[in-house]
């Protein structure tokens, strides 16, 4: 297909790139970090959103050779921030295609090396899918963790991972999808739903990020509600690394 095709040549061609959405503490409003989001501008097609590139790399196993060019630039871009002075935690999506390899711990911790990040500022993003292989997720993930790197389970709630793989596992952080914060102000049974996700995080030791926060009305309830981090367009859409610099000089 043309998309396959091109995507060949994108690594090379530098047509990759990364923009970032803060992640703010919900309490203070600072930024605690970004998320790296991939972007590929085609010289023809034009920007093709990742949600068509995504699918067609993880089926051509490309998905392996581009989510650690993400993770090279987000970690090299991460410690030019803190070079000048911003302290930004950085986390990265990894595709579970990618999170099957079984070298993936040692190749996180080579690209932590090169650069000489601190592994404390790096968290791996999963979706829930990567728990059907709960043993082999659990090692890694327990790999992970042991060596200071934070794991978050994304778009939490849309799966069908159960409560029990928070509980056994070395998992850090919890994304809440934005499909349940669209109605905290508006339904009351999934703001209910929200709290008690909220909750869970604070008894079983986990932080808590809330996903596509959109309005003040949205973030003031997070902020009742004890929420610790929160991402959406209400604070920054995903952003160029010089945007994320402007937006902190902004707040001080
Ligand atoms: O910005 P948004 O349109 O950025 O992202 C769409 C989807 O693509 C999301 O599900 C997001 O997790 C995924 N995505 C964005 N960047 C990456 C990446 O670097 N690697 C992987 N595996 N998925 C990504
Ligand atoms: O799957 P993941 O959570 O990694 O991807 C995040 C996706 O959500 C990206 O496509 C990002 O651009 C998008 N996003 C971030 N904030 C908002 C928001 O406030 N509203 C909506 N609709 N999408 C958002
Ligand atoms: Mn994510
Ligand atoms: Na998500």
């Amino acid at each position: 297909r043309r998309i396959e095709f091109g995507l060949k040549e994108a690594l090379a061609d530098n047509e990759l790139f990364l923009v970032y959405q803060p992640k703010v503490e919900i309490q203070t409003g600072n930024i605690y970090g970004v998320e790296a989001l991939l972007r590929w501008k085609h010289p023809i097609l034009g920007l093709v959103p990742p949600n068509e590139f995504i699918p067609i790399a993880e089926e051509s196993g490309m998905i392996n050779e581009i989510g650690y060019w993400v993770l090279h630039e987000a970690v090299r871009q991460t410690k030019e921030w803190h070079s000048s002075n911003l302290d930004l935690h950085i986390s990265i999506n990894v595709s579970p295609i990618q999170f099957e390899d079984p070298y993936l711990f040692k190749r996180v911790q080579n690209v932590v090396e090169l650069y000489d990040l601190d592994p404390n500022y790096l968290i791996i993003e999963i979706t829930e899918t990567v728990m059907k292989n709960e043993e082999h997720a659990n090692r890694i993930i327990r790999e992970l963790h042991d060596y200071g790197v934070r794991v978050a389970i994304d778009d939490f709630g849309t799966g069908y991972s159960s409560l029990s793989v928070l509980n056994n596992m070395f998992v850090d952080m919890v994304k809440i999808d934005k499909s349940f914060i669209e109605h905290i102000v508006s339904k009351a049974n999934t703001a209910s739903l929200v709290k008690t996700m909220i909750q869970m995080g604070k008894s079983l030791n986990f932080s808590i990020v809330a996903e596509g926060i959109e309005s003040k009305e949205q973030s003031i309830f997070l902020k009742d509600n004890h929420c610790q981090f929160g991402q959406g367009y209400y604070y920054s859409r995903p952003v160029t690394p010089e945007k994320i610099v402007d937006l902190i000089n902004k707040k001080t």
